[in-house]
């Protein structure tokens, strides 16, 4: 008897977790459903164009390639925002589906970049298969699949928002965002070009607004403001606030991610670093450049932004010399005690719950 009970009650406790678990499982199929639906909208004929079978078989497979097979933390936020800001009430299906839909929208947005982004970065996988540009028949064609999602995220606006009193406020934070996220991929190319490795360029205030534009406002900022948009909230200093915080959470997600190019398990993170071969400005390399002594910054000049893997291996090892992975410990831990403290000092507590929920994602990921 004492056996079963105790049976009965630790599976009554794992039933906790398993039901939060089933509900994100769920929400994940039904996002899922909706990718089928805008996908189907956008491979018929319109107005504006006719397609031919192959062209209708080119932008499904190329669609398929790229769009859902990621993470989807930012394209799920939206809605999962949308429920925080509305606390307690249940959201009308039309209402999941259009949060749904601009959830996509920036998962569109993530698939146009990533596609162009492992071009530049002459990456070799992502999400676990290689990159477009490397897949047979594709190659540079993956450079107008770029700008064929691009053009789908204003098509998918205008059918379903059009109407919407938000709408040229939402095609305006898209437009708004682009610019900022090519702006920061400009800094990211051109501050410290391959080839050439100029040591005094890695300093962190660079970094910061390198990762500033290239990645906070795209993968925190446009999310929560699309949710806040949908919502009806119209009080300018309520954006600027959430973009406040989300602009540090963007910056602690692109230290995690560099930090992972070189540390995470290719097999969990999809992709194979590149940072050091690209002669990046990435937070390790700014780390290790404060704490080296002149013989490993001698070392670092030689083989910083060199492919081959001798020259990789000698980085890494000045990296392990540095101990820049307890330093990025430290850094987690700092930058998550910070966010939380910011986060509490917000006025609503809706928006707190959001960008708790948001920060709860993405704190010690591995992926
Ligand atoms: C992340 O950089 C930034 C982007 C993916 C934005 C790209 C923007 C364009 C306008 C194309 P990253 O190269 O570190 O990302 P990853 O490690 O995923 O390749
Ligand atoms: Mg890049
Ligand atoms: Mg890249
Ligand atoms: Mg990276």
């Amino acid at each position: 008897v004492q056996h079963e009970i105790s049976a009965a009650s630790g599976g009554y406790l794992k039933g906790v977790p398993e039901i939060a678990r089933n509900k994100a499982a769920v929400d994940r199929e039904k996002f899922l459903r909706v990718y089928n639906r805008l996908k189907a909208e956008l491979i018929v004929d319109s107005e504006a164009f006719r397609y031919t079978d192959d062209s209708r078989a080119w932008v499904e497979k190329m669609l398929d390639y790229n769009v859902p097979g990621g993470k989807l933390n930012r394209g799920l936020s939206v809605i999962d925002s949308l429920r925080l800001l509305k606390a307690g009430a249940e959201l009308p299906d039309e209402e999941v589906f259009l949060g749904s839909a601009l959830g996509w929208c920036i998962e569109w947005l993530q698939a146009y970049f990533l596609v162009l982004d492992d071009i530049m970065d002459n990456s070799v996988t992502r999400r676990g298969q290689p990159c477009w540009f490397r897949v047979p028949k594709v190659g540079l064609i993956a450079v107008n699949d770029g700008i064929i999602l691009r053009t789908h995220i204003s098509r998918i606006l205008k059918s379903h928002f059009r109407k919407k009193p938000y709408y040229t406020d939402l095609v305006d934070l898209f437009n708004e965002v682009e610019y900022q996220t090519a702006s920061g991929q400009m800094l990211d190319l051109i501050t410290t070009p391959a080839g050439e490795v100029d040591l005094s360029k890695y300093t962190i205030e660079t970094y910061l607004r390198i990762v500033e534009f290239k990645t906070a406002y795209y993968s925190f900022y446009l999310p929560v403001a699309c949710a806040l948009l949908m919502a009806g909230e119209d009080d300018q200093k309520t954006f600027q606030s959430a973009k406040e915080i989300l602009v540090q959470m963007g910056t602690y997600f692109q230290v995690q991610d560099d930090f992972l190019d070189c540390y995470g398990d290719p097999e969990v993170i999809g992709k194979i670093g590149t940072d050091i071969e690209d002669t990046k400005c990435s937070w390790l390399i700014v780390q290790a450049l404060q704490r080296a002594n002149p013989e490993q910054r001698q070392h670092l000049k030689d083989n910083y932004g060199k492919a081959d893997r001798s020259s990789v291996l000698k980085v890494k090892k000045i990296y392990s010399e540095l101990d820049l992975q307890t330093t990025f410990l430290e850094f987690e831990q700092e930058s998550y005690s910070k966010l939380v403290s910011i986060i509490e000092k917000q006025e609503s507590e809706a928006l707190q719950a959001v960008l708790k929920s948001f920060l709860a994602k993405i704190y010690k990921r591995h992926k």
